[in-house]
């Protein structure tokens, strides 16, 4: 006899729980955003989820997509190219970002953005929490490889800052590669909240009372003080991008 064919829509990963969400490929829903045409937006993070006070966007260009005025306004803003090339031009700089290339802008640069090829790139805006005393954060442009990855046995891996971690700046996005079968030395438990894109490989993800299985494609956001840890599982190394709020104090 022929197994019965069950289609088990409601069958997913995604979670919404107190201190954290999972969203994975399968959940995204396709959104349009102002001002960008021949782009599928699809939000990640907003001021929506949980307490965010960020928000971060997977784009997924169609060749010739682009913007239609400057973007970006009253925020920093953040971009990753994931794959294909972004040419974007922000004040008086123009950038042709590879896979694995980035760009942050401080608040008040805008950006225009074009793909000449189908394209995705993860777009990380907020506003800018300005300290009386401190200069303001400059433009930086980079690739992941071209960047000091440190080794770190707390995460059992290493991570790779790209933006300068000085208090001009008030967000990290950190990448993070693990070692095959590694795990965290502790659970962390912090004020900040992450925003985290799985860019390659599989592990589990502990978050408050929780395992999740998780693969490339999918996203976390962490609430403050979720306890968070990781276990890499697979047979390759994977690795994310990972937004962080950092120097400031959390009012
Ligand atoms: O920097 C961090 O907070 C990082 N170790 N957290 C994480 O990967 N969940
Ligand atoms: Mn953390």
């Amino acid at each position: 006899m022929n197994s019965p064919v069950v289609h088990q829509v409601s069958a997913s990963r995604g979670r919404l729980r107190a201190a954290y969400t999972l969203m994975c490929p399968e959940n995204l829903v396709e959104n349009a955003l102002p001002h960008l045409t021949g782009v599928i937006a699809k939000p990640l993070a907003t001021p929506r989820s949980l307490p965010a006070r960020f928000g971060e966007y997977l784009l997924e260009f169609e060749a010739g997509g682009h913007s239609t005025r400057p973007l970006g306004a009253g925020f920093e803003n953040f971009l990753y190219v994931l794959d294909g090339t972004a040419a974007v031009t922000a004040g008086t700089g123009a950038y042709a970002l590879e896979p694995g290339g980035y760009l942050f802008l401080p608040e008040g640069v805008e950006f225009g953005v074009e793909a000449p090829e189908a394209t995705r790139v993860l777009w990380v805006k907020r506003r800018y929490d300005r300290v009386d005393g401190v200069a303001p954060p400059e433009p930086v442009a980079g690739h992941v490889d071209e960047v000091t990855h440190h080794p770190d046995d707390t995460i059992g891996g290493t991570y790779a800052p790209l933006l300068p971690d000085d208090e001009r700046y008030d967000m990290a996005m950190n990448f993070m590669r693990f070692d095959v079968g590694s795990r965290f030395q502790m659970v962390e438990v912090h004020h900040q909240e992450h925003g985290l894109y799985m860019l390659e490989g599989e592990g589990v993800y502990y978050l408050g009372d929780d395992h999740l299985e998780v693969s490339a494609g999918d996203f976390i956001y962490m609430a403050p003080y979720c306890p968070q840890s990781f276990y890499a599982t697979g047979s390759t190394r994977p690795s994310y991008l990972l937004y962080k709020d950092i120097n400031r104090d959390g009012f």
